[in-house]
């Protein structure tokens, strides 16, 4: 779906489900339970703030669905990427060994780990749908570490609200709530289908969001940093989707 026909969705969708004065008051529930996405601003704010808010407070523990094996598609398309340079394929050809996820911010510990830390972390693994917001999808299994294990070792200080994550690729960043930090589906993903995690689908590690689209599942992830204000980050939206047009909280 384009952008434009999603939007236009999303708002048609909010104008029929409530009248302005219906908004208005959800923005007024949302904003007590304090659940105003970073990018509630824009003109499509409220809708933005409704959907996020009404899933919030509805599913807040629900997890997305999982699949048996023989569900997993069998040529899982990987989305093309930027090239990613040199650099990157010198870190590829020494098997990632110096490939480092930097963990900082609002912390009691700033630390770092490689992938083979990662990996002594306890294993998780689901069989789950990513769903591109173009509409193709397909079903994998993801191997990994729950991000909620590497924050307990770190230890999130309580004021923290989001988590940020960056990819190598500078222009791929995101950030999530402690909703789906703490989640059990949220991986920090280093296998795929049985093996390691191929370049392609975002090797040696990916952050893997099970409840929301698939641009939440930001591919080459080298840093992970706790805030508790989004507005410290890039045009203060909370990731670079809303700068392009699309939601920050992309609930399916
Ligand atoms: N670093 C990085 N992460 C990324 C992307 C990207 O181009 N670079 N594309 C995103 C988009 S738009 C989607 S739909 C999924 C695609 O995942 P797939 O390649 O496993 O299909 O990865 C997301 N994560
Ligand atoms: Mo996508």
């Amino acid at each position: 779906m384009s952008k434009i026909s999603r939007r236009a969705l999303i708002a048609g969708g909010a104008g029929v489900a409530a009248s302005a004065a219906g908004l208005a008051v959800a923005a007024k529930l949302a904003a007590r339970h304090g659940l105003l996405p970073p990018d509630s601003g824009g003109v499509y704010g409220p809708g933005e703030t409704l959907t996020y808010a009404a899933q919030r407070l509805l599913t807040r523990h629900s997890l997305a669905r999982e699949f048996s094996r023989s569900q997993i598609s069998a040529k899982p398309l990987a989305n093309e990427v930027a090239p990613l340079g040199d650099e990157f394929g010198r870190l590829q050809k020494s098997g990632f060994t110096e490939w480092r996820l930097a963990v900082d911010g609002m912390v009691a510990n700033t630390a770092s780990f490689s992938v083979a830390d990662i990996q002594k972390f306890p294993e998780r693994s689901h069989i789950t749908m990513i769903q591109c917001e173009e509409g193709w999808s397909y079903i994998g299994e993801w191997i990994g570490a729950p991000l909620s294990h590497l924050l307990e070792r770190v230890g999130v200080l309580p004021q923290a609200r989001y988590v940020v994550y960056r990819s190598f690729q500078p222009d791929w960043w995101d950030s999530i709530d402690m909703a789906d930090a703490l989640h059990p589906q949220t991986l920090l993903t280093y296998g795929m289908n049985g093996g390691d995690l191929p370049v392609g689908f975002g090797g040696p590690l990916r952050l893997r969001v099970t409840r929301q689209l698939g641009y939440k599942s930001v591919k080459y992830l080298t840093r992970v940093t706790l805030t508790d204000n989004l507005k410290k980050f890039g045009k203060g939206l909370g990731s670079m989707e809303p700068e392009a047009g699309y939601s920050w909280y992309a609930g399916i």
